[in-house]
């Protein structure tokens, strides 16, 4: 049996960290958690006692440590085939790589204007850029619902690492109250609706740090 341990930051701002943890929750593979608090004089130390990169999330698998989210998604699959990571089929498969590697390598405005904040509620704010990039989010939401979403309410029908990667965005829209296409809209609805994501929303709302931007 595994023994995996994810280490992840603040849960009410880590928008990074809820990428591996929703995908383990949902892909029900048991993990302990070890949350680090972020923004802490102590947070850096606290990280570099488990990956020299500083950042996490970070998983540990006896070992080998796997640090970036992206990189521990991958790996989940690999170790995981059965819980089925990305979506079987060649063409979908390479899709879901393609949103998920522009959502980790881009989309800077909007992560920079709406940042995480899973239980708190504020007007939009964005500029040309920022709604660039929602606009841009939708677009992709849209075609990957429409061209392979139809077995689930996911992008590729079932849960996949892609929604994963997105996750934390969904958590943005309804913070900022940014309003979607009907499509874009569902889907949203369908990563807030997870029992994984209402779980570590509660957790969320049970932390005391508040971390101004
Ligand atoms: N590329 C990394 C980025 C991770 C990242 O930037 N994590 C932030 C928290 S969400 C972090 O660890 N910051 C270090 C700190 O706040 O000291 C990934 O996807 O895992």
């Amino acid at each position: 049996m595994a023994d995996l341990t994810l280490v992840i930051g603040t849960k009410n701002y880590s928008s990074w960290s809820l990428r591996p943890w929703i995908a383990l929750k949902v892909a029900g593979i048991p993990f302990k958690e070890v949350v680090i608090r972020l923004r802490q004089p102590d947070t850096q130390a606290q990280i570099l006692k488990h990956s020299a990169a500083g950042k996490v999330p970070i998983l540990k698998e006896g070992d080998l440590t796997i640090w970036d989210s992206l990189a521990i998604l991958e790996y989940l699959s690999d170790r995981f085939p059965g819980a089925n990571l990305w979506p079987a089929d060649l063409r979908a498969r390479a899709i879901a790589r393609a949103v998920s590697a522009e959502m980790h390598s881009g989309f800077g405005p909007l992560r920079q204007q709406l940042p995480m904040d899973i239980r708190s509620r504020f007007p939009l704010q964005a500029d040309e850029a920022a709604q660039g990039d929602i606009d841009r989010m939708q677009e992709i939401w849209k075609d990957c619902r429409g061209r392979f979403g139809a077995g689930g309410k996911f992008l590729f029908g079932p849960f996949t690492a892609a929604d994963a990667m997105f996750a934390p965005v969904a958590t943005r829209m309804r913070t900022y109250g940014v309003s979607l296409d009907p499509v874009s809209g569902a889907y949203c609805e369908a990563i807030l609706g997870l029992p994984a994501m209402r779980e570590w929303e509660a957790s969320a709302a049970a932390e005391k740090d508040v971390i101004v931007a």
